[in-house]
C-alpha cells in the first residue's frame, strides 16, 4: 500500500496536505504527514517486517512505556520539558493498521518544535544526550521489566550475533580479509557482558535499546534534549548496553556514514560530556559494579555493530535498509574503525567511564 493510502486510515483532526519520506532510521519507512492550514503534523511508519515479526507486541511495549513515563512525569516535583509521543488510533481504533499485503502501518504525532541531530557537533549536545538518557533511564527504573514484551529476541547477545556470522560459512564470496581478522581477534572478548549477567553481576533494567544520535529530538529554541524516541525496542536489558550504544554513536567525530573513513575517531570530550549529562540523572539507581562494565560496553557494542552489519553485508543486506550492496560493508569498516580509536584510548576512556583494565 501507499503511504498516501496508509495515512488516510488513521483517525488525524484534519484532512491530510501532503506525505514525505523522512529521516534516516535504517530500519523502518518513515514518512512525515502534514495536514491543510496546520502546523500540526503527524510521523507515519511502516515497521520493517523483516527485523520485527510481532509488530503488535511493538505497538503493546509502546503503548505501556508511553503510559508509564506520563504517570511518572506528572509526579516529578520539577516539572521539566520532557516529551512523551502519542500514538493515533486508525479507523478500526486499533493502535495499529495491517495492510493487504501484511505490512503493520503505525502513526504518531510529530513531536513539536523538536529536531534531530544526524551528528553531534558540540560537547553541550553530547552533555544533553548523557541527561536525556539517564532521564529515560529513571523513568522506566520502577516499570516492571517482565511487563514488557520481548520484540527483538537476541538483540544485543553478541555471541548469538557470532553465531549468525559463523553460519554464513567461512568461504564467503563476499568476504573483506580486514573484517574477518577484526571479528576473529575480538571472538574471545564477546562474552563479557552475558557473562556478567549470568554471573548475576549486572541487573536486568528495562533499556532503550538503540539510543543513537539521531533518536534523541532537542528542542529547537533551548537546544535542550526533549525526548528519546524509537521505542520499537525497549525491552529488559543491561543499561550497558544502552550506554555503550550512545557513547559509539555520539562520539565518533565523523558519524556513522562517514565520506572519509579517515575521520572516524571517538572523543573523548564528547566522552566526557555524555557521562557527565547520565551521572546527573543517574544517582538514583546506578550500583557500584555498573562502572566496572562501561568501557567493556562501549567496546562491545561497537564490535557487534561492526559485526551486525558485515554480516548483512554477507547475507544481502537483509535487515538494515541499504543504498547500494555495499552499503552494510562501508558501515561495518566504520565500526571497525571506531573500535581500533576505541581501544588506542582504553586508559583514558576508563578513567572517564570507570573501571580498572
Ligand atoms: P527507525 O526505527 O527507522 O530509526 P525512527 O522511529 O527512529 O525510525 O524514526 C525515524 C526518524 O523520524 C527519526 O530519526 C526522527 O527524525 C523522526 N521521528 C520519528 N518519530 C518522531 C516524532 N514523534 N516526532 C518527531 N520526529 C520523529
Ligand atoms: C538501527 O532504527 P535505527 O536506525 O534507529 C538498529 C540499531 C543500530 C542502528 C545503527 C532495531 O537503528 O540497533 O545500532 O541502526 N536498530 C535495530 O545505525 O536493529
Ligand atoms: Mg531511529
Amino acid at each position: 500500500m501507499q503511504a498516501s493510502a496508509a495515512a488516510e486510515q488513521f483517525q488525524t483532526e484534519k484532512s491530510l496536505a501532503q506525505v514525505h519520506p523522512y529521516g534516516n532510521g535504517n530500519i523502518n519507512d518513515t514518512f512525515l504527514v502534514s495536514i491543510q492550514k496546520k502546523p500540526a503534523k503527524y510521523i507515519l511508519q511502516r515497521l520493517n517486517p523483516a527485523v520485527f515479526s510481532a509488530p503488535q507486541m511493538v505497538m503493546s511495549n509502546l503503548r505501556l512505556v508511553s503510559d508509564h513515563m506520563r504517570k511518572q512525569l506528572q509526579q516529578e516535583t520539577t516539572p521539566g520539558n520532557w516529551q512523551v509521543g502519542e500514538v493515533i488510533a486508525c479507523r478500526s481504533g486499533e493502535n495499529f493498521f495491517i495492510d493487504g499485503d501484511g505490512y503493520c502501518w503505525r502513526m504518531v504525532r510529530f513531536i513539536p518544535r523538536t529536531q534531530v541531530c544526524e551528528t553531534i557537533t558540540n560537547n553541550e549536545q553530547a552533555r544533553q544526550i548523557g541527561k536525556g538518557l539517564g532521564h529515560f533511564h529513571g523513568l522506566l527504573a520502577n516499570l516492571d521489566v517482565t511487563s514488557l514484551h520481548d520484540t527483538l529476541p537476541g538483540f544485543h547477545i553478541t555471541p548469538n550475533y557470532l553465531a549468525e556470522y559463523d553460519s554464513l560459512g567461512d568461504h564467503h564470496p563476499l568476504a573483506d580479509q580486514s573484517c574477518r581478522e577484526v571479528i576473529e581477534s575480538h571472538r574471545a572478548a564477546a562474552t563479557v557482558l552475558e557473562d556478567a549477567k549470568t554471573q548475576g553481576l549486572l541487573p536486568i533494567r528495562v533499556i532503550h535499546g538503540d539510543p543513537k544520535a539521531n533518536n534523541f529530538l532537542f528542542d529547537e529554541i533551548s537546544d535542550q534534549v526533549v525526548s528519546l524516541i524509537d521505542l520499537d525496542t525497549v525491552k529488559p536489558g543491561l543499561i550497558q548496553y544502552d550506554l555503550g550504544d550512545c557513547l559509539r554513536s555520539c562520539c565518533n567525530l565523523a558519524g556513522e556514514e562517514p565520506t572519509h573513513l579517515a575521520a572516524v575517531d571517538f572523543d573523548l570530550h564528547r566522552c566526557q560530556a555524555i557521562i557527565n549529562g547520565y551521572l546527573a540523572e543517574s544517582a538514583s539507581f546506578l550500583t557500584d559494579n555498573d562502572f566496572i562494565f562501561m568501557y567493556d560496553a562501549v567496546r562491545l557494542i561497537t564490535f557487534e555493530l561492526g559485526l551486525r552489519f558485515y554480516s548483512d553485508y554477507l547475507a544481502g543486506n537483509i535487515y538494515f535498509k541499504a543504498r547500494d550492496e555495499e552499503h552494510n560493508l562501508r558501515r561495518a569498516l566504520t565500526q571497525f574503525r571506531l573500535l581500533a580509536s576505541i581501544e588506542a584510548q582504553e586508559e583514558e576512556i576508563r578513567t572517564i567511564v570507570g573501571g580498572s583494565p
